[in-house]
């Protein structure tokens, strides 16, 4: 069968998780109209009768500040030297920027992988709009194939797919039957809860905030999960549990709906806010909170 792996690469906020999801048909990803919202490598397993693809959904390339920026853009490197494929993904509606040319820079070290642009969002261009576009991007370079899709709308995903497989090599499957993804239930339900915190805060608050599952427990008919939010400073704990309580409650609605769909069970979800302070330049805490550095 055709098998092989396709990493998922652009500047913050151009749609990868996005694609990720729509791919998989399920939501492994969270994702955000905030830049940096992935910070980790999530992998999608996708399957049909004649090939196996392992999609990885990276953070955005992007100039660090600080260590867990640093982090990130390491793990987002990794990716490019193994990836059979990359797809480079660009926002067609913002047009091809510096970011973009700062992002295939890093591209360019893997010199072996097959080279895919895509211009994703063109269900907010116009048609002559998209037109100039292509143009404008077959002047930076050749690709092995510029593809204009909708990750949201799900707008030519399906021919992304037969195309990859042109490009795969054939060989044995990789993973069982059964893999879908390298990302834990326990972290997904995390990250559900930090994509809510993230939408609904705003300025210094969405980048200040991890997650993490203190308890799961699972009984026949609901489970029961606690979730730390993390901040690191006082004022931001305030915002995030909003008078008399009532961010914290709109965050927990929202994300135990998300996780009831994906758990298909009830849930019974328990939230609780800390401030650690600048914990995101300590390497001990990133550790502790589930930051690997591999
Ligand atoms: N209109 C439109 N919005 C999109 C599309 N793909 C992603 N988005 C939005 O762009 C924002 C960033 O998406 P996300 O997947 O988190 O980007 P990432 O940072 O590259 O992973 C979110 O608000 C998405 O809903 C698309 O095809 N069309
Ligand atoms: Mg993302």
């Amino acid at each position: 069968m055709k098998c092989g792996t396709v990493a998922i690469m652009g500047r913050p906020n151009v749609g990868k998780s996005t694609l990720l999801n729509t791919v998989m048909n399920m939501k492994l990803a969270i994702t955000t109209d905030k830049a940096g919202t992935t910070r980790n490598i999530i992998e999608g397993i996708y399957q049909d009768k004649e090939a196996q693809i392992i999609f990885i959904d990276t953070p955005g390339i992007h100039k660090p500040t600080h260590k867990l920026g640093n982090l990130l853009n390491r793990k987002a490197y990794q990716n490019i030297d193994s990836a059979d494929i990359i797809l480079f993904l660009i926002d067609g509606e913002k047009g091809f920027g510096k970011g973009d040319q700062f992002v295939l820079k890093k591209i360019e070290e893997n010199p072996e992988a097959h080279l895919f642009l895509l211009i994703n969002k063109i269900d907010k261009m116009k048609k002559e709009q998209l037109i100039k576009m292509i143009d404008q991007v077959k002047e930076v370079r050749s690709f092995d194939e510029i593809i204009p899709i909708s990750a949201l709308k799900r707008q030519a995903v399906d021919d992304l797919i037969s195309t990859i497989k042109k490009y795969l090599p054939v060989q044995e499957a990789i993973f069982s039957a059964s893999d879908l993804t390298n990302v834990s239930t326990r972290f997904l339900m995390a990250e559900f809860v930090r994509e809510k915190a993230m939408m609904l805060t705003r300025e210094e608050v969405p980048h200040a905030i991890t997650c993490y599952v203190e308890n799961y427990e699972e009984e026949e008919n609901l489970v029961h999960i606690q979730v730390l939010l993390v901040v690191d400073r006082e004022n931001l704990k305030k915002i995030l549990i909003g008078k008399q309580g009532a961010m914290m409650k709109k965050i927990g609605t929202m994300a135990r709906r998300d996780m009831e769909d994906f758990l298909g069970k009830k849930v019974f979800l328990e939230l609780h806010v800390k401030v650690m302070e600048k914990w995101r330049d300590q390497e001990k805490l990133l550790k502790e909170l589930g930051f690997e550095d591999e």
